[in-house]
């Protein structure tokens, strides 16, 4: 058995989940259920914040910014940061408990990507921003004497960080740990889905003596919510946001007025393409991972796979085999996939695999809902699916979906397959299976996308720049990057 018992119930069971303003606890005027995607039931009660709770946390982080925060020093708040990720590992099983009763993901994954993820982003900052270089340039002057000029790099400020719900942790803490490490002051906002693991950083923070108000958190929704007023806050520097491309196109209208910086890391319909040249096996199970990990909730999933026409039918045959073989279940059960993180979010779903029929696609595996006559069946869990022979205008194949779902076509020339491949409105990811070396780097290259994997997918290091292009998102975040968004270089001309 591959998934054990939770090694530690629920960590936050019977509380509120209070907001942290400046260093303390506080509930919101208002509160909503937290419920679980496994049987519906509800796992905690949420604070949601008001404009005015969200007003307290974005003036405590002005406050921080000109308190004893101000003053560190690049070293000693990389100190702050590897004691935050050994306060994560050392509380690992609660984070790990955390995150699987809020999106009912496979206990194997949370324990394998999503909390170790947490804890290394916040690792990989501290050393990326301690080995920083200072620029510095000799210029030459008319008296001969010359001038040197060197950047400084300064905080931004009150930065607001947004994330989604699909890989709660991964994700906020992505953004929090190059925001802290550059000297900002931070509003973290989780999804409404997922606040618990945000709950545990914030006390996580409190526990390593991260000053007050350094790191606020808010809990609430987007539109007429805690997100909303977020975004909107005069007091806010920046606004680093994951999230759907429509969300983001809603958060740059709020923030247009007070004209803050932005990083945006959106949706996508990623494609795969899989070459007949390609180790047959290892494209197979890289295929099924793309597809079906996380439930088919990861941006960079290939809801779109082009298969060379000489293998296409074995390949489609295969894949459809395998999916139909996942084990779907809760996360203790040693399932292969878990449940979509709501009912609102299956019917959704639900929704495309009904269009994709209506298109006039084949469904050539799943479509439907799994039951299993326990409390499960009032959870939100879905076959996972796969379709063939829908036209590239359906929308479908044109619209992301964000579930275990792909559709499965074929390709004649390797001009097509750049071609299909880039046939999209988003820009994110894609992966290009193949053994041959040429075709790999050719193919690769030809993306229109912020990240290409050649056999593989989802390999990350994350000094490496992370974003999207056209609809998948604006900027870079990733090593440097998010080094260089997360700070104001400031430019010192000292003649000599
Ligand atoms: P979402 O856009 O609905 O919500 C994301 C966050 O934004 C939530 O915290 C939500 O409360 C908040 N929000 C919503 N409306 C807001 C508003 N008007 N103002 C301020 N905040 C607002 O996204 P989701 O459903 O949580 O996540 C799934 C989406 O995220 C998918 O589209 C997926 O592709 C995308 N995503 C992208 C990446 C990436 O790196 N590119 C990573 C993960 C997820
Ligand atoms: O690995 C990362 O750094 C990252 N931002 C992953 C995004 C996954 C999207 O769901």
């Amino acid at each position: 058995m591959r998934n054990p018992t939770p090694a530690v119930p629920y960590p936050l069971a019977g509380e509120q989940l209070a907001c942290l303003i400046g260093g303390e606890f506080v509930r919101a005027p208002r509160s909503f259920p937290n419920l679980s995607p496994v049987n519906g039931r509800t796992i905690a009660t949420v604070g949601e914040a008001d404009a005015a709770l969200v007003d307290r946390a974005v003036q405590a982080a002005r406050a921080a910014l000109k308190g004893p925060w101000g003053r560190l020093s690049t070293p000693e708040r990389c100190a702050l940061l590897r004691k935050v990720a050994d306060r994560i590992e050392q509380r690992f099983e609660e984070f790990v408990s955390a995150e699987v009763a809020d999106t009912g993901k496979t206990l194997s994954q949370a324990m394998t990507l999503d909390i170790p993820r947490g804890a290394a982003n916040f690792r990989a900052y501290a050393e990326l921003a301690l080995g920083r270089a200072a620029e510095c340039f000799e210029t030459g002057t008319p008296d001969g004497r010359g001038a040197l000029n060197y950047t400084v790099h300064k905080p931004l400020g009150v930065v607001a960080v947004i994330a989604p719900w699909n890989l709660p942790f991964l994700l906020l803490t992505w953004k929090v740990a190059p925001a802290l490490v550059c000297g900002n002051a931070v509003v973290a906002k989780p999804s409404e889905e997922t606040p618990s693991s945000a709950q545990l950083l914030a006390q996580v923070m409190q526990e390593c003596g991260v000053p007050p108000g350094v790191f606020n958190l808010v809990h609430g929704f987007g539109p007429d919510s805690a997100g909303e007023a977020l975004v909107s806050h005069p007091d806010v520097a920046a606004i680093a946001f994951t999230g759907e491309s429509a969300t983001g196109s809603a958060i740059m209208k709020s923030a247009a007025p007070t004209v803050k910086a932005l990083s945006f890391e959106l949706g996508g319909k990623n494609a795969a393409l899989v070459f007949a040249d390609a180790d047959f096996e290892a494209a197979l199970a890289g295929t099924m991972r793309s597809v079906f990990a996380n439930s088919g909730q990861v941006c960079l999933c290939c809801e779109r796979v082009y298969v060379e026409r000489p293998i296409f039918e074995r390949f489609s045959a295969a894949l459809a085999e395998r999916a139909a073989r996942l084990k779907v279940g809760g996360p203790y059960e040693g399932a292969d996939m878990g449940p979509l993180i709501s009912r609102a979010h299956r019917d959704k779903v639900l929704g495309y695999y009904a269009l994709a029929r209506a298109e006039g696609g084949e469904i050539v595996t799943g479509g439907g809902i799994p039951h299993f006559g326990d409390e499960r069946d009032a959870g939100a869990f879905i076959e996972p699916t796969v379709v063939r022979g829908l036209p590239e205008s359906a929308r479908c194949v044109r619209e992301e979906i964000f579930g275990p779902v792909c559709h499965v076509a074929p390709f004649d020339s390797e001009e097509q397959a750049v071609s299909l491949a880039n046939d999209t409105r988003y820009g994110l990811a894609a992966a290009v299976w193949t053994s041959n070396l040429q075709r790999a780097h050719r193919v690769a290259r030809q993306m229109e996308v912020g990240i290409a994997w050649v056999n593989d997918w989802f390999l990350r290091d994350l000094r490496t720049p992370f974003g999207g292009v056209k609809l998948s998102g604006i900027g870079r975040e990733g090593g440097a990057h998010s080094l260089g968004f997360f700070s104001e270089p400031m430019n010192i001309c000292v003649k000599l």
